[in-house]
C-alpha cells in the first residue's frame, strides 16, 4: 500500500492557501486557465472571420466583401488560429497539467509563466489593434516576400504583422525554456523519464522543437523590420534581395511549427485513449521514441512547402523523400493508439468521441499530406483548395479535434464539475458532421482547378456547388461550437458535481482533489511505475511488479 506513501522530509510546508487574483497570478492552475480562456476569445474571432470567408463564397461573383478586406480576412483568420488559439490552448492545457502529471507544485519558472501569458495576450491584442489603424495584416499568415516589402506594402499592417507576433513569439521561447526545464528537473521522486506520462514526454518535445523553430523566424521578422523601416534589402528583390531567402526562413520554423501544434495533441490522445480504453498504451517505448523521431525528421522538410519555387531536382528529391519518411513514426503512433483501443473495454464518452474522431480526420489530413509530399502531385495542385482542405484535416481534424478531447477529459479536473454528455454529443456529431462538410469538398474545389486566396469566382468554373457545400458546413460547424461554449458556460456554473476522479484515471493530476488546492499536493506523491494513481488504488496488483 506504500505506494504512494511519502517520507516525511519530501513535505514542503503548505504555501498560501488562498489563490491569488487573476491578474498577477504565479500559479500555473491559474495561468493554465487565462491562457485557454483569452485562446477560446481568439477562437471566437478567427471562426468569425472564416464565416465571413464562406459568406463571401458563397456564391460567384459576390460582393459582400471586396478584394481587400478579404485578403486582410484570411489573413488575420490564419494567424489568429495557428498563433493566438491552437499553440496558446496547447500552452494553456500544458501549463495547467504538467505540474499536476509530475507530481510538482508548479513550473520551474512562475514569474516567467506569467510573463509568457502576458506577452502572448499583448502580442495578440497589437495584432489585432491593426484594424484600428487603418487595416488589418493582409500578405497571407506566411507573409511572402516581396509582398511585405514597404514598396508593396506601405501601410502599417505588416509591421503590426511582424511585431505582434515577434512580441508573442518572446513569450513563446520562454515557454518553451519553462517547459523543458520543468519537465527536467520537477519530476516527483521515482519519475524517471521513462514513466513521464506520454503528454508530458510529447510537451518537452515540444520546447525542444521550438527553441530550435523559433530563433529563425524571429532573425527573418526582425532582418523584415529592417528592410521595412531602415532601408536593408534583405527580402527587396528590387535591390537585388532574395524572395527565397524568406520562404527558407519562415518555413524553417513553419513547418515545424505544424508539429508544435500536432505533438501535444498526440499526447493529449495517448492518455485519453488507454484510459477509455481500460488498458495501458500499447508499446510506450515507441511512441515516445517515435516522438523525437518526428522532431527530428521534422526540421529537415520544410522545403516541401517550396516544390514549386524551382528548386534543383535534386533538392526536390531530398524533401520529398524526408516528407515520405516522417509517415513512419506518425504511423506508429497512429498503429499503437488503435492497437490500444483493440480488445479494450471501451467507454464512449465524450473525451473518446472526440479521440476516435481526431484518429479519423487526422488520417485523411495524413494521406492528402503524402500526395502532397510527392513533388509532380504537388505541382498541380499547389496554391490550389487541394492545400486548403488537407491542412484544415491536420490542423482541425487534428489538433483542434484532440484538444476537444482534451477540454472533456480535463475538465472536471479544473472546475470540479462534469460538462454535460447530451451537449457534448450534439457538439460532436455538428462538428464532424460540418467539418467534412466544409473541407472534403475544398479538396474537389482544388483539383478542379480553384486557387486558394481568391475572394470570388466566376459562374462558369463549375466550383459553385463545392464552395456552396463548403459554406453550409461552416454554419454547422458554428452551431457546433454553440453547443460547446453553451456546455462549457453552463457546466462550470452548475454541471454535475464530478468528484476527484471521475474517468478512474491513472496519472498523478488525478491523485488529489478536483480541483487541485493551490499547492497541488499536500504530499509529493513517489512514484513507481507510470500509472502511479493505478498502483494505489490496486495495491495487490501494482504495474511496478510487471514493468
Ligand atoms: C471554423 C472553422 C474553419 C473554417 C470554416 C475555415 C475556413 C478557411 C478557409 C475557407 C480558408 C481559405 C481562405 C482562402 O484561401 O481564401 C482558410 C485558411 C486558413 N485556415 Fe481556416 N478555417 C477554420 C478553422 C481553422 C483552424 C482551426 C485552423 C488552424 C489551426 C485554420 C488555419 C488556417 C490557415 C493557416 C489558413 C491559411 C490562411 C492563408 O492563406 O494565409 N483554420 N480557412
Ligand atoms: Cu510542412
Amino acid at each position: 500500500m506504500a505506494v504512494l506513501d511519502h517520507p516525511a522530509e519530501n513535505v514542503s510546508p503548505p504555501v498560501a492557501q488562498r489563490a491569488p487574483s487573476w491578474a498577477t497570478t504565479l500559479d500555473h492552475k491559474q495561468i493554465g486557465i487565462l491562457y485557454i480562456i483569452t485562446s477560446l476569445i481568439f477562437m471566437a474571432v478567427g471562426g468569425l472571420e472564416a464565416l465571413i470567408i464562406r459568406a463571401q463564397l458563397w456564391v460567384p461573383d459576390s460582393h459582400l466583401v471586396g478584394p481587400d478586406m478579404f485578403n486582410q480576412l484570411f489573413t488575420m483568420h490564419g494567424t489568429t488560429m495557428v498563433f493566438f488559439v491552437v499553440m496558446p490552448m496547447l500552452f494553456g492545457f500544458g501549463n495547467y497539467l504538467i505540474p499536476l502529471m509530475i507530481g510538482a507544485r508548479d513550473m520551474a519558472f512562475p514569474r516567467l509563466n506569467a510573463f509568457s501569458y502576458w506577452m502572448f495576450a499583448f502580442g495578440g491584442t497589437l495584432t489585432y489593434l491593426s484594424f484600428l489603424a487603418g487595416g488589418a495584416p493582409n500578405v497571407g499568415w506566411f507573409a511572402y516576400a516581396p509582398l511585405t516589402e514597404y514598396a508593396f506594402s506601405r501601410d502599417h499592417s505588416t509591421d503590426y504583422w511582424i511585431l505582434g507576433l515577434m512580441v508573442s513569439g518572446i513569450g513563446t521561447t520562454a515557454t518553451a525554456v519553462n517547459l523543458v526545464t520543468t519537465i527536467l528537473v520537477m519530476r516527483a521522486p521515482g519519475m524517471s523519464l521513462a514513466r513521464v506520462p506520454l503528454f508530458v514526454w510529447m510537451m518537452m518535445f515540444d520546447g525542444v522543437l521550438l527553441i530550435f523553430a523559433l530563433p529563425p523566424f524571429t532573425a527573418a521578422a526582425i532582418m523584415l523590420l529592417l528592410d521595412r523601416g531602415l532601408g536593408a534589402h534583405f527580402f527587396d528583390t528590387q535591390a537585388g534581395g532574395s524572395a527565397l531567402l524568406w520562404q527558407h526562413l519562415f518555413w524553417f520554423f513553419g513547418h515545424p511549427e505544424v508539429y508544435i501544434m500536432a505533438l501535444p495533441a498526440f499526447g493529449i490522445i495517448s492518455e485519453v485513449v488507454p484510459v477509455f480504453s481500460r488498458k495501458v498504451i500499447f508499446g510506450y517505448e515507441s511512441v515516445a521514441a517515435a516522438t523525437v523521431v518526428i522532431g527530428v525528421i521534422s526540421m529537415g522538410v520544410w522545403a516541401h512547402h517550396m516544390f514549386t519555387v524551382g528548386m534543383s531536382d535534386a533538392l526536390d528529391a531530398i524533401f520529398s523523400g524526408a516528407s515520405f519518411l516522417i509517415a513512419v513514426p506518425t504511423g506508429i503512433k497512429m498503429f499503437n493508439w488503435i492497437a490500444t483501443i483493440y480488445g479494450g473495454k471501451i467507454r464512449m464518452q465524450s473525451p473518446m468521441l472526440f479521440a476516435v474522431g481526431f484518429l479519423a480526420m487526422f488520417l485523411i489530413g495524413g494521406l492528402t499530406g503524402i500526395m502532397l509530399a510527392a513533388v509532380p502531385i504537388d505541382w498541380q495542385v499547389s496554391d490550389s483548395y487541394f492545400v486548403v482542405g488537407h491542412f484544415h484535416y491536420v490542423l482541425f481534424g487534428g489538433s483542434l479535434f484532440a484538444i476537444m478531447a482534451a477540454y472533456y477529459f480535463w475538465f472536471p479536473k479544473m472546475t470540479g464539475r462534469l460538462l454535460s454528455e447530451r451537449l457534448a454529443r450534439w457538439h460532436f456529431w455538428l462538428m464532424l458532421a460540418g467539418f467534412n462538410l466544409t473541407f472534403f469538398p475544398m479538396h474537389i474545389a482544388g483539383l478542379l482547378g480553384m486557387p486558394r486566396r481568391i475572394y470570388t469566382y466566376s459562374a462558369d468554373r463549375g466550383w459553385t456547388i463545392w464552395n456552396q457545400l463548403s459554406t453550409v458546413g461552416a454554419m454547422l460547424l458554428a452551431v457546433s461550437f454553440l453547443f460547446f461554449f453553451w456546455n462549457l458556460f453552463v457546466s462550470w456554473r452548475r454541471g454535475e458535481s464530478s468528484g476527484d476522479d471521475p474517468w478512474d484515471a491513472w496519472t498523478l493530476e488525478w491523485a488529489t482533489t478536483s480541483p487541485p488546492a493551490h499547492y497541488n499536493f499536500e504530499e509529493i506523491p513517489i512514484v513507481r511505475s507510470r500509472r502511479p494513481l493505478w498502483d494505489l488504488k490496486h495495491p495487490e496488483d501494482p504495474d511496478w511488479e510487471h514493468e
